[in-house]
Parts: structure tokens; C-alpha cells; sequence
């Protein structure tokens, strides 16, 4: 088996434990870190593939995301850019009664590595806190929302509302599994990025 095959099974399997050393194992082998990043979120589908098939549960959901979290660790460095020049402020959250960071924490290591100052609030953030955020930061030039569940996509569009009603020029992207770009238009979000990579070249158009 591949070092990355190996990475995905560990996933697959929640061994927080030896992950860590595998990521290496195959940096250190000349895998490419993007290569490793896209394996483990493949990984994170068919995790959620077997919750849905009842094959495992939210335990073993919970095991599989602190393992891929472990591995991103390691990858951070390797992928972090090498920025002088400052974009500016964003302020990036998990939308209120959410929960999942790791799609999140790609969005905030991906614009941090193209110059944007990232703030972030974490998981579970109700709408006014991303409004107090930009009160009390320098320099926001964006508001970023992830939202993962279906349930959870009114409090993406309450966090655009909250944020926009508080500052009506203040550029807010929003993105998530369940978020298309037609719902970020909905909702009036200004816009819509489908992973942590598309995001950047979306963020810095909007702050243009
Ligand atoms: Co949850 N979960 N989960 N879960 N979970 C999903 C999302 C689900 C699809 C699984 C499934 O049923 N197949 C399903 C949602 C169904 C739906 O709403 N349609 C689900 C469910 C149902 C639940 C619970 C309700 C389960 C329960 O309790 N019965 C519960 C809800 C808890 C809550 O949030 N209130 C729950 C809990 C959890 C855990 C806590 C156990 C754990 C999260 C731990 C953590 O994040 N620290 C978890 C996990 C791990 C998953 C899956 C398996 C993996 C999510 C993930 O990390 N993916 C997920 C299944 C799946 O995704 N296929 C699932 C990898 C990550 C890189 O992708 O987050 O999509 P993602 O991020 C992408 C893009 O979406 C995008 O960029 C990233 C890639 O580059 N992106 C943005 C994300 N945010 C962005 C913002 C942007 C731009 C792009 O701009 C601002």
C-alpha cells in the first residue's frame, strides 16, 4: 500500500495516535502536501458515507475528524505561504449550532497562507458575535461563514444578515458542504467558494 493509502485508512479508521508519523512518512518521501490534504478528505467522505450506511456512528465520526485534524497539523507548515504584504482582517466562524471545524480550519490555513489576517471565532458562533468581531478587530475586510449542516443554512443567512445590517459594506463569503452558490446569492452573501483552495482567489476578488 502507498504511504497516502496508508493515510487514508488511519482516517478511515480514527488512529489519531499514528497519523502524525504516516503524514510525515510520506512528506518526507516526496508525496506532495496537497496530495495528502485531498486523500484525507476523501477519507471524510467515506466516513460520512458509512455514518449514513449506520455503519458507524458519531463517536467514530468524532475519532476520524481528530484524527484528519492531526494530520492537517502536520501539513500546516508545509503549505503556509510565505506572505510579507497584509490583505487585511477576515473574521471566520462555524455558523451557530454547528459544529464542524475541519473544512473551516482548510479555509482559515488557506487565506492566512495568501496574507489575510485570520480571526478566527471557532465553532457554534451565533451572528452577533461575528458582528462584534468586526467591532472590535482593525481592519476587516471580511466576514467568512462555514456552515455544514442543512439545518444550520438559516443561521448562515441570519450571520449575512446580522453582519450586513451592522455594516452594510462589509464583504461576507460563505461556504460549506451544503451551500450552493445560488443559496450564498439567496441569502446575500457576496460570495461563494466550494473548498479551501477556491476560496482565496474568491476572497481576493471581493476585497479588490
Ligand atoms: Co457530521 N455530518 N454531524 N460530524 N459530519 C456531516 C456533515 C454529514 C454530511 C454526515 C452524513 O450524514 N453523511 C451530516 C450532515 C447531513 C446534512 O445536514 N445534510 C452530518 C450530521 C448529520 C451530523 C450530526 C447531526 C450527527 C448526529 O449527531 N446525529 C452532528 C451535528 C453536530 C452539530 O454540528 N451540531 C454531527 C457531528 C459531527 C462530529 C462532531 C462527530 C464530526 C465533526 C468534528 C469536527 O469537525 N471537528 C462530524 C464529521 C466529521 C462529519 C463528516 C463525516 C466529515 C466533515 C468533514 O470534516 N469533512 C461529514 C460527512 C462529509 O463531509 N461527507 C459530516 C472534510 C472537510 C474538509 O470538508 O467540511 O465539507 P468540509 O469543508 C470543505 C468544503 O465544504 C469547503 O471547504 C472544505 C474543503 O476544502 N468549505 C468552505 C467549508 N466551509 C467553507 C467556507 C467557505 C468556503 C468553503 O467560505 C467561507
Amino acid at each position: 500500500m502507498s504511504k497516502i493509502e496508508d493515510i487514508k485508512v488511519l482516517v478511515e479508521t480514527g488512529k489519531s495516535k499514528k497519523v502524525a508519523a504516516a503524514v510525515q512518512g510520506a512528506l518526507d518521501a516526496g508525496d506532495k502536501a496537497q496530495d495528502i490534504l485531498e486523500a484525507m478528505i476523501a477519507s471524510m467522505s467515506v466516513v460520512g458515507d458509512k455514518f449514513s450506511a449506520g455503519e458507524i456512528f458519531v463517536p467514530e465520526m468524532l475519532i476520524a475528524a481528530k484524527t484528519m485534524s492531526k494530520g492537517v497539523e502536520v501539513l500546516k507548515p508545509v503549505m503556509a505561504g510565505d506572505v510579507s504584504n497584509s490583505l487585511g482582517t477576515c473574521i471566520m466562524g462555524t455558523v451557530a449550532g454547528d459544529l464542524h471545524d475541519i473544512g473551516k480550519n482548510l479555509v482559515v490555513m488557506m487565506l492566512e497562507s495568501a496574507g489575510f489576517d485570520m480571526v478566527d471565532l471557532g465553532v457554534d458562533v451565533p451572528a452577533e458575535k461575528f458582528v462584534q468581531a468586526v467591532k472590535e478587530n482593525d481592519n476587516v475586510v471580511l466576514v467568512a461563514c462555514s456552515g455544514l449542516l442543512t439545518t444550520t443554512m438559516p443561521a448562515l443567512k441570519d450571520a449575512v444578515k446580522t453582519v450586513k445590517a451592522a455594516f452594510p459594506d462589509m464583504k461576507v463569503i460563505v461556504g460549506g458542504a451544503p451551500v450552493t452558490p445560488e443559496y450564498a446569492d439567496e441569502i446575500g452573501a457576496d460570495g461563494y467558494a466550494p473548498d479551501a483552495g477556491s476560496s482565496v482567489a474568491k476572497a481576493k476578488e471581493l476585497i479588490a
